[in-house]
């Protein structure tokens, strides 16, 4: 089997197992465990970077989930799960798509660093950046109130590459999302497919779904209630 995918449990490489499961094609899945916070050895073997996610496909070796994405979906997709430029809703997937890397994980990720260094969100870089959060909810909240999938019509790669941030994302980051009810929607449609329901069973089988307004019990809750922190 040529592709190789390396999935870093409860991570953002969840993208890549529900990709290969949308695409059904055939792969082979490595798994790894945190240790106990951030990447093990064996996933900062396989790149200077040492995060996940990584593929791997004869003597290629490559990091970073849109590139991942976008090369599985080229190479083994036959261009599937992606909208080609002729596609009406093109300028659309290409938006979402990106947003998802370029603007909303990063934010939460900068809204995490800023919760650990003030302690919590009320000096003025967290009110701030909690402001600027609320309306990029309401923008994707909004959007997939007109909208099935954020695309258009069609489930796409830029599905693929949001849903993390709003699922698992937020045992990082525990964010509410109650009262966004076209989030909420969104995240109960994506669940039920089979694509979604294989990659959780065979990359995260004992991880919750996280789909719920209010915020999920955090990844280091958890750690330090099973004594490993
Ligand atoms: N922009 C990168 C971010 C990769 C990243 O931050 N991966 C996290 C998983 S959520 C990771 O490997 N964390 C463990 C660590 O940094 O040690 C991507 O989309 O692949």
């Amino acid at each position: 089997m040529p592709l190789t995918v390396h999935h870093l449990q409860v991570s953002q490489s969840e993208r890549i197992v529900l990709l290969c499961e949308e695409l059904q094609i055939p792969y082979n899945l490595v798994l790894h465990q945190r240790a106990p916070i951030f990447s093990p050895q064996s996933i900062k073997a396989l790149h200077p970077l040492g995060q996940a996610p990584v593929i791997q496909d004869g003597n290629l070796t490559l990091a970073e989930s849109a590139a991942c994405a976008e090369y599985i979906i080229h190479i083994y997709g036959n261009g599937r799960l992606a909208l080609p430029p002729s596609h009406k809703n093109y300028a659309n997937y290409l938006y979402w798509f990106h947003f998802a890397n370029g603007t909303l994980q990063p934010h939460v990720l900068t809204m995490l660093q800023i919760s650990h260094l003030d302690k919590d969100m009320s000096g003025p870089a967290g009110v701030r950046s909690t402001e600027r959060f609320a309306k990029m909810l309401e923008f994707v909240d909004s959007r997939l109130k007109e909208n099935t999938w954020l695309a258009g019509e069609e489930f796409t790669a830029a599905d693929i590459m949001t849903v993390f941030t709003f699922t698992t994302m937020r045992s990082f980051y525990p964010y509410d999302l109650s009262g966004y009810a076209g989030i909420l929607g969104y995240l109960e449609r994506v669940v039920k497919r089979e694509g979604y329901r294989k990659a959780r069973a065979k990359g995260d089988p004992e991880l919750e779904l996280m789909i719920e307004g209010k915020p999920p019990k955090t990844f280091i809750e958890k750690l330090k209630a099973g004594g490993k922190l």
